[in-house]
């Protein structure tokens, strides 16, 4: 086979002792499968599909108006990150339609990274609305598109109707380094929670 990988990047290394289930969510457009493309070591199965005259009246194209696909089910990927450590990354769709997925998808997951679009914070409702019904906790990453008004961090979580202890920071879901941090802003949120759990 070759796509470039070795084999050491397709097996997971026998050390590995933990697997950590982190879904990346957010509504149609705002970043998720480059997020997961970015940072995941193997290639990341993805379910895209050309979007046809069909849904052309769910899915909605404001912001994003050269758009060709759209995500059906999930992407997929993985994360190692020491040598008994792995995380594995879901991106998981926002549309109305595929909420009957988020039972399942919530389940065994240790918490979610929310993507969200200043341009249209109105459209993360939906998806906090639902990680808020399944009891997972959350932090919220903002990627900068061009043109996105300058809105300051209060204002945002007002919006959002955030607690004061959410993470929120801002993401290049298209830079490691950036999608790294979002994703280091989460682990650090579970983990005090953790710890608040156990004191
Ligand atoms: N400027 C900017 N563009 C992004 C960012 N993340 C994704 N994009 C672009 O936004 C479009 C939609 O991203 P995609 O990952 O397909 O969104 P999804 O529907 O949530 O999976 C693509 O053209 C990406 O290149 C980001 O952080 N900043
Ligand atoms: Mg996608």
């Amino acid at each position: 086979m070759d796509s470039g990988h070795t084999s050491e990047e397709f097996y997971l290394r026998d050390s590995v002792r933990t697997a950590v289930k982190i879904l990346v969510v957010g509504h149609f457009g705002v970043g998720k499968t480059t997020f997961v493309g970015t940072l995941s070591e193997i290639t990341p199965l993805r379910t895209e599909e050309t979007m046809t005259q069909a849904g052309a009246h769910v899915d909605d194209l404001g912001g994003v108006p050269d758009k060709v696909t759209t995500t059906v089910a999930m992407d997929f990927g993985r994360l190692t990150l020491s040598e008994d450590l792995v995380l594995y990354l879901f991106g998981a769709p926002g549309q109305q339609r595929f909420m009957p997925l988020w039972r399942d998808l919530t389940r065994g997951a240790l918490g979610a990274l929310v993507l969200a679009d200043k341009r249209r914070l109105d459209h993360s409702f939906d998806v906090i609305g639902l990680l808020e019904e399944h009891g997972l906790p959350y932090a919220v990453a903002v990627n900068d598109f061009p043109g996105a008004p300058e809105f300051p961090a209060t204002e945002i979580r007002e919006a959002l109707d955030l607690l004061p202890e959410t993470p929120l920071v801002t993401c290049d879901a298209r830079d490691r380094t950036s999608s790294a941090e979002a994703l280091i802003s989460l682990a650090q949120y579970l983990l005090s929670r953790t710890v608040q759990e156990h004191a």
